[in-house]
């Protein structure tokens, strides 16, 4: 398993529409076990291929308090929605900005698991909300186009400006922290 880099915000590569898996084969197990050592590495509850510019239709999350449910999806699908309330969101690839967003908070989903089988989940609450905010990754959507145009601008140039300092102070990209 290897830890990958993950893009932050305003990367371009963020904007990419991921493309639908063919096959669940080798490269694309090898992929979701990447993901979930970055996930579980950086103390997220999902990740997107999108986020390690890896443009294919394939997400991992892990809700559970121990982190010993990991779940991953291939080419999802969101078959009904209902339950619309707010709820803070963070993201690995906008480190340090929590802000409400309107989502449903329950959802049913059909997806090709790792074991490339067919499945359907209900999810609700942070799962559900987890989902929607990893398929917006693999459409090149990020939860600050939910916000004001204003906010939006604020995180981009601090984002920018950290972004910045680390190259010029010839450091590592740090570890991505929520
Ligand atoms: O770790 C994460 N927490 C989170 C909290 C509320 C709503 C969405 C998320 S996803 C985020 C990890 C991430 O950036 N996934 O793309
Ligand atoms: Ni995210």
């Amino acid at each position: 398993m290897t830890r990958l880099t993950i893009l932050e915000y305003p990367d371009p590569r963020l904007r990419t529409k991921a493309a639908p898996v063919a096959t669940v084969d080798a490269g694309i197990r090898q992929l979701i076990d990447d993901l979930l050592e970055t996930m579980y590495a950086s103390k997220g509850v999902g990740l997107a291929a999108t986020q390690v510019d890896r443009h294919v239709r394939v997400l991992v999350a892990d809700v559970s308090e121990e982190k010993n449910q990991p779940l991953a999806f291939v080419n999802p699908e969101v078959l009904a929605r209902e339950d619309v309330g707010t709820m803070q969101e963070g993201c690995l690839s906008v480190p340090g900005f929590w802000e409400d967003v309107d989502r449903a908070h329950k959802v049913r989903v059909r997806a090709l698991g790792r074991d490339g089988k067919p499945f359907e989940l209900d999810a609700e609450g942070l799962l559900a909300v987890c989902i929607q905010h990893e398929m917006d990754h693999l459409e090149g959507k990020l939860f600050v186009d939910y916000l004001s145009e204003l906010k939006r601008t604020r995180i981009r140039k601090k984002l920018e400006k950290e972004q910045r300092q680390r190259s010029a102070d010839g450091v590592r990209p740090r570890a991505p922290a929520l």
